[in-house]
């Protein structure tokens, strides 16, 4: 159930997420930097504080494991012409140990076409700094339709583990 409330919040949110066409490369180039989301979503991710960017940033931890994040239909993204999907995210830890991962997937009627993750422990060399996370994911051949493209911040482990992120930048790069 609790994956089901997942999607379901990601699917309306993600509409939130600005995108732009890069003319010159032909990418497409989606960014959030959360505080664009004030007054127009309700998240228990989101929280005010010491932000990467402006005034708000999101959170994850053992009762919020998934950040706000992406959800994009193959519709919206060239996945006939690219190659792979390039996310970042700007994360900080406070505890070095902590299991907290910057994820890319791609899903078609719940079956994972592609996935991928990188640890915020192996992109961030110190605590209590702002480090980015950078991951990217090769998109396969003829992927089926339905596929939707799906980016957040995910606490992997139920043990309790903090850590923050601001600052999302999606690119389909051809
Ligand atoms: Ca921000």
């Amino acid at each position: 159930m609790k994956k089901i409330y997942f999607l379901l919040f990601i699917t309306f949110t993600c509409m939130f997420f600005s995108c732009s066409s890069d003319k010159k490369n032909d990418a497409l180039i989606i960014t959030n930097n959360i505080d664009q989301m004030v007054g127009w979503a309700q998240n228990p991710s989101i929280i005010k504080g010491e932000s990467h960017s402006g005034n708000y940033m999101c959170k994850v931890d053992a009762y919020t494991p998934y950040s706000f994040g992406l959800s994009l239909s193959s519709e919206d993204f060239p996945t006939k012409k690219a190659k792979s999907v390039k996310a970042s995210v700007w994360g900080k830890l406070f505890n070095q140990n902590d299991s907290i991962s910057l994820v890319v997937e791609l899903v078609s009627k719940g079956q994972f076409v592609g996935w991928t993750g990188i640890a915020f422990s192996n992109a961030i060399s110190n605590t209590n700094e702002w480090g980015k996370v950078e991951v990217s994911l090769d998109i396969p051949k003829n992927i089926p339709a339905e596929t939707f493209l799906r980016v957040y911040v995910w606490s992997t482990k139920k043990t309790p583990a903090y850590g923050v992120c601001d600052d999302f930048e999606i690119s389909c790069v051809e």
